[in-house]
């Protein structure tokens, strides 16, 4: 059953990827804002989310569907995609090619299967749970790396102000101890990143489950924890992926920064 909704996923993030590299240059010519100014969303977003709600619906009619734009369609089957149509969306905008289409399937609430795919670079990344990870044909490992003075860091930020002021004091706090922060501008890239060790680890607070549910399995399959802050499960509080050699010293002070707290 994975391995057929690991095809049909893959199928649908090449077709919506293709869509919206093809819509790319008008893109900008439809743009709306969501939770704050420079939160946006294009039609290519929308049209994107279409193509894929309209093909499980046709191929697979029980389904539920979570998608970023259009919401919740609850299903009978004890599958429900989860879908993120274009992550990444402001530097879909900018032409910086470093954005996303994420699916997931979870089977009766676990996800179960994970493709992204980034139309610009044509990288596809999956992973089955149990069965590893990949990007194309790539076995990914995570990093090596065992010490945070070492690691290379990605990281986000949400829309809102009050909240980028309290991340910004969090990223100043960890930036002399570390090897270096990047931010790419999309967290299921972020997460595929930690997977392939092209980044050491990822931390970021406001994820939505659709940024989260693929690049999160892939990043498991990797060999990364992927969690929260004492105790909770990887959410909209805090998402924090690491090899296990990492994981404890960067929970460590992000527990002492209080990452996963406040607006
Ligand atoms: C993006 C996330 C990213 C976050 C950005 C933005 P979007 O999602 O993937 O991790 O830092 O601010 O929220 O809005 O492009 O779908």
């Amino acid at each position: 059953m994975t391995d057929a909704l690991l095809s049909l996923a893959v199928d649908l993030v090449r077709r919506a990827g293709a869509l919206v590299v093809a819509g790319r240059a008008s893109a900008g010519a439809e743009v709306t804002t969501k939770s704050t100014p420079t939160d946006v969303v294009t039609e290519m977003d929308r049209a994107a989310e279409r193509l894929v709600v309209e093909s499980l619906r046709t191929l697979r009619p029980g389904d539920g569907v979570l998608g970023e734009e259009t919401g919740e369609t609850w299903g009978t089957t004890g599958v429900r995609w989860v879908l993120d149509p274009i992550d990444g969306t402001v530097n879909y905008l900018y032409d910086l090619p470093a954005y996303a289409v994420s699916l997931a399937a979870e089977v009766d609430g676990i996800v179960a299967v994970g493709a992204v795919f980034n139309p610009a670079s044509e990288e596809l990344w999956t992973a089955i749970r149990g069965e590893g990870a990949w990007l194309g044909a790539r076995r990914l490992r995570g990093s090596p790396v065992t010490s945070l003075d070492q690691a290379l860091v990605a990281t986000g930020f949400g829309y809102g102000t009050d909240r980028r002021r309290a991340q910004a004091v969090v990223v100043a706090a960890l930036l002399p101890e570390i090897r270096d922060i990047r931010r790419f501008g999309a967290a299921s890239l972020d997460l595929c990143s930690a997977a392939a060790g092209r980044v050491d680890a990822y931390f970021e607070r406001g994820l939505k489950p659709w940024d989260l549910a693929a690049g999160g399995l892939i990043a498991v399959e990797a060999g990364l924890l992927v969690t929260g802050l004492s105790g909770a499960p990887a959410g909209e509080d805090l998402v924090l992926a690491a090899p296990p050699a990492l994981h404890a010293a960067l929970h460590g002070r992000l527990v002492a920064l209080r990452a996963d707290e406040g607006p």
